[in-house]
């Protein structure tokens, strides 16, 4: 019998008799899927949440692709490019100093400029972007699948998140099984065109199974570790700190 993640959810609440938190704590203790987050505000259900996630979808279970034709005509954005007198500088350059890092536990640390990135085999989804504010719109996306950089970087088997430096505060950071989808992409075009600067310019983050702030835009590293505790206030992302969760798998 397939069982939906409904039932699951339900079963896990009623076995362990004392609502979310414990069904949560259950899963998450026979699984080891405790999200970098748990203590947070929405502890018990975020939880819940990553591990019936994990427990129920397959770690390759594909996010919605479009057509063309179902590209959205107005794309909108959040937030203003970074202020950092780095970015700026970077930016009037027409990013050709700009260089994306990758290092943390990898065999071969890489930096790469847009040209070195451009010339790796490149690889192109129409998907649906949502903010958890409410907004969300479909583009098609260009660019170089992580999952290829981390081939390429050779990962050791000892890293357990890769993260993902902006030049903003809004850092963030996958697990493996998202880090390694093939639909996660570090992408340098949007709609044909070179990613609009509010767009993330050069190269932003997408992870079309996550809502719209994992996506993470201006990169310039990208970090494989085995804990996140050292990072930032340890709890995976910046997110935590505006009030939402480490995972935020749609
Ligand atoms: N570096 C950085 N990445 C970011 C953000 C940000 O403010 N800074 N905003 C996030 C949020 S909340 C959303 S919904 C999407 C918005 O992407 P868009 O501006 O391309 O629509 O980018 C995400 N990535
Ligand atoms: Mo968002």
């Amino acid at each position: 019998m397939k069982l939906s993640r409904r039932t699951i959810v339900n079963t896990g609440v009623l076995a362990a008799g004392g609502g979310a938190s414990a069904a949560a704590a259950k899963l998450a203790r026979r699984y080891g899927l405790i999200p970098p987050d748990p203590g947070g505000i929405y502890g018990p259900g975020e939880v819940l949440t990553y591990a019936t996630q994990r427990i129920l979808t397959s770690e390759h279970s594909m996010a919605r692709q479009f057509n063309r034709s179902q590209i959205s005509q107005i794309a909108p954005v959040i937030g203003e490019p970074p202020e950092t007198e780095s970015y700026r500088r970077l930016l009037a350059a027409g990013f050709l100093p700009w260089r994306l890092t990758l290092d943390g536990l990898v065999a071969r640390p890489l930096s790469l400029s847009l040209d070195d990135l451009m010339r790796l085999p490149s690889s192109s989804q129409i998907t649906h972007q949502a903010c958890e504010e409410g907004w969300s719109f479909i583009a098609e996306w260009t660019g170089v699948s992580l999952a290829y950089l981390l081939n390429t970087a050779g990962v050791l088997p000892a890293a357990k998140y890769i993260v993902f430096f902006p030049f903003d505060e809004s850092w963030d950071s996958l697990d493996m099984a998202d880090a390694w989808h093939p639909q996660t992409l570090l992408a340098y075009a949007m709609n044909g065109e070179p990613l609009p600067t509010r767009h993330g310019a050069p190269l932003r983050l997408r992870v079309p199974r996550q809502l719209g702030y994992k996506s993470v835009k201006y990169l310039y590293r990208i970090f494989a570790t085995d804990t996140l505790k050292s990072i930032g206030k340890g709890l995976g992302s910046s997110s935590p700190d505006l009030g939402y969760t480490w995972y935020a798998g749609i």
